[in-house]
């Protein structure tokens, strides 16, 4: 599997492969511990747009998730894009795993993992205001080569440009390092602050000497939590070492007051649904207990669809990932 080299169309393709090439490693950015350090956690995200969880995976956890990676890579080649057909959404990407939670109830417990929800549900407004969005595994394969992946944001809404206050976000990620992430492999990499730009180009200007594009490094079990709203990338290693993560989005639920330049009286609706082809399975949506459904209750008209029909399973596999 080779990566196909982007374009840098972010940053300035005359002197850097990706971004504006203003990497800084030095000093590395805090890695807090969530339990004990969470106020200052928090306070990190609030400032920066993301902050880094030390050791957020027990050994044991390790195993079991990259056991799970090595045993569905082997069994369920499709479902990770390994495959004769490549489908679009694996190109750019290396190797992903969309949904595994549809058929793998042994995952549920990492959907609210104690190690980083504390963090995450305060960002968010609280646990009750917590809501799940998406949750897959990625791998950069060895030898992928260089993906020059471009500077990014995941969703937004405009209002963040706006709004005050600013917190609690719209969405936030989750990537958890399954795999050791030092200088070499690819890296999650972030610009501080630049959640509050609409381009990295508005960024690199507003932010002046602070701007810096900033790998994130750390053993396997380290989290990263960003905004979505935050500019990031992965940051290419040497080509030939892998990395594995997992990806879980939140999103925030309930109704919110806020306020703009043009009208105090501005209330922020739930965050909108993260995509439309997204599906949480029946013992999730459907749960007995309250909290429960509340948590996997951002349903996209597809998930309503198959909830109609029963969830039926001819529905699910006539979806576009509903298989893979
Ligand atoms: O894998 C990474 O390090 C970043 C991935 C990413 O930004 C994305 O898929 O949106
Ligand atoms: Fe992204």
């Amino acid at each position: 599997m080779k990566l196909q080299p982007q374009e840098n169309r972010s940053g300035d393709a005359k002197i850097a492969r990706q971004g504006f090439g203003r990497v800084r490693t030095d000093p590395p950015p805090p890695a807090f511990d969530p339990e004990r350090e969470r106020e200052a956690a928090c306070a990190f995200f609030e400032r920066f747009g993301y902050v880094v969880l030390r050791a957020c995976l027990t050994p044991a956890e390790l195993a079991q998730l990259n056991g799970f990676c090595d045993r569905t890579q082997a069994e369920r080649p499709e479902a990770w894009g390994l495959g004769e057909r490549r489908k679009p959404h694996h190109r750019e990407q290396g190797l992903i795993f969309s949904q595994p939670l549809l058929d793998h109830p042994e995952l549920d417990r990492y959907t609210r993992h104690p190690r980083s929800f504390g963090v995450v549900a305060q960002l968010l407004g609280g646990e009750d205001r917590a809501r799940f969005s998406e949750f897959n595994f990625r791998e950069t394969p060895e030898d992928a080569g260089a993906g020059a992946m471009n500077f990014h944001h995941d969703a937004v809404r405009d209002d963040r440009l706006t709004r005050t206050p600013y917190m609690p976000c719209d969405w936030l990620c989750a990537i958890h390092y399954l795999t050791d992430v030092e200088p070499g492999t690819p890296a999650f990499c972030v610009v501080p602050g630049s959640n509050r730009y609409a381009s990295l180009k508005a960024a690199f200007e507003g932010l002046g000497e602070a701007y810096a594009e900033v790998p994130l490094y750390g053993p396997a079990g380290t989290c990263v939590l960003y905004d979505t709203a935050t500019f990031h990338t992965r940051l290419d290693g040497d080509g030939r070492q892998m990395r594995r993560t997992w990806h879980q989005y939140y999103a925030r639920g309930g109704w919110l007051r806020s306020a703009l330049p043009t009208t105090d009286r501005y209330v922020r609706a739930p965050s909108p649904v993260l995509t439309d082809w997204n599906l949480f399975p029946q013992r999730l949506a459907m749960s007995p207990d309250p909290a429960t459904r509340l948590f996997f209750s951002h349903w996209n008209t597809a998930q309503g669809e198959w909830a109609a029909s029963g969830f039926d399973p001819e529905v699910r596999k006539a979806m576009p990932r509903g298989e893979q």
